[in-house]
């Protein structure tokens, strides 16, 4: 018989990742998922460390050497992420993260001065994130995305009434509406705004993103095209204004997103 009580059970029990990583710092988490150049590492760093007085100039200071999508994306961005991250850890709290995305919004209206392309329009889009739904950053930058590419881009902003969102559509005429939406008690504004404009003959790609949602459920509903990543979004309004409907972008959804179209 074996004496049970001899045992040191303790090792088997210790998860040692969650050990490791309740011992890291917002300094460790970060200097992993920093990017490698200084300047654009200065952009995260400001969004991360909560430094918003700097954000404007350092945002300035980076597009004298990379791109505008490129302090974006590794910039911008990546700094939002390294905030989830530390957030999602329990070590930020809401209000840090409400101070990081303010640089956000502080960073990506300097970045987005610096965009070619805004001028000329091909189309128009509206966006919104959802009826109770505060969390925007991923409709902005999607929205840049738009403009850098020469759509016109009516943006609603967040929080936007179902109603409302009817009501912009019904009075622009947009060729595409898109929705986001990142929490679960939010996402069920999206099938609501598609029957309303369904019951007023609206028949356009409604483009549906954000964490709380996926392809299976935007396309539970009529007009429904699911986004993942903001950059999609250029992908699948192109389309729409080359005249493909809603069903057809959905067909083609793998293809357009993962791969080139047959005879492109
Ligand atoms: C930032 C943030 C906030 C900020 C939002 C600031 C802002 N202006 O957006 C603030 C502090 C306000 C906030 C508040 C709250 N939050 Co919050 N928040 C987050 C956090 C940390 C990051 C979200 C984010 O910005 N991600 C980065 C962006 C880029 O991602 P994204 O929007 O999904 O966009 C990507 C794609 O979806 C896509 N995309 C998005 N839109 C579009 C549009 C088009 C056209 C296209 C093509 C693509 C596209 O492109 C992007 C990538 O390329 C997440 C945690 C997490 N890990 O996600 C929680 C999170 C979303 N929050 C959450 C919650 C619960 C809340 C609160 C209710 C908390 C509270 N207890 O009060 C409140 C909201 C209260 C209210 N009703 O007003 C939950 C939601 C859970 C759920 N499933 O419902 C999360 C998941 C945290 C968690 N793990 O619990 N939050």
């Amino acid at each position: 018989m074996v004496d049970l009580d001899s045992i040191n059970i303790e090792p088997f029990l210790t998860r040692y990742d969650i050990v490791m990583e309740s011992k890291e710092s917002p300094q460790d988490i970060a200097s992993r998922m920093y990017p490698e150049e200084p300047a654009l590492r200065k952009v995260a760093e400001d969004i991360v460390f909560l430094r918003s007085k700097n954000i404007e100039a350092d945002v300035q200071a980076a597009l004298s050497e990379f791109s505008p999508n490129q302090v974006i994306d590794s910039g911008l961005l990546r700094g939002i992420e390294i905030v989830s991250e530390i957030y999602d850890r329990g070590i930020y709290y809401l209000p840090h993260v409400m101070v990081a995305a303010d640089g956000f919004d502080k960073g990506i209206k300097v970045a987005e001065k610096a965009l070619e392309g805004g001028r000329q329009v091909k189309g128009t889009v509206v966006m919104h994130a959802a009826e109770g739904d505060p969390h925007d950053i991923g409709k902005n930058i999607a929205a840049v995305l738009l403009k850098s590419n020469g759509y016109g881009v009516i943006d609603m902003g967040r929080d936007v009434a179902v109603d409302d969102v009817v009501a912009t559509v019904l009075s622009e005429r947009p060729n595409v509406l898109t929705g986001t939406a990142l929490m679960t008690t939010t996402m069920s504004a999206f099938p609501r705004v598609a029957e309303k404009l369904q019951e007023k003959g609206v028949d356009i790609p409604f483009i549906c993103a954000g964490g709380a949602v996926n392809r299976g459920y935007v396309e539970s509903f009529p007009l429904g095209v699911y986004a993942d990543k903001a950059a999609e979004g250029p992908k699948l309004v192109v389309k729409a204004i080359e005249g493909w409907d809603w069903r057809r972008i959905r067909e083609n959804w793998d293809k357009l997103i993962r791969g080139t179209m047959e005879g492109e």
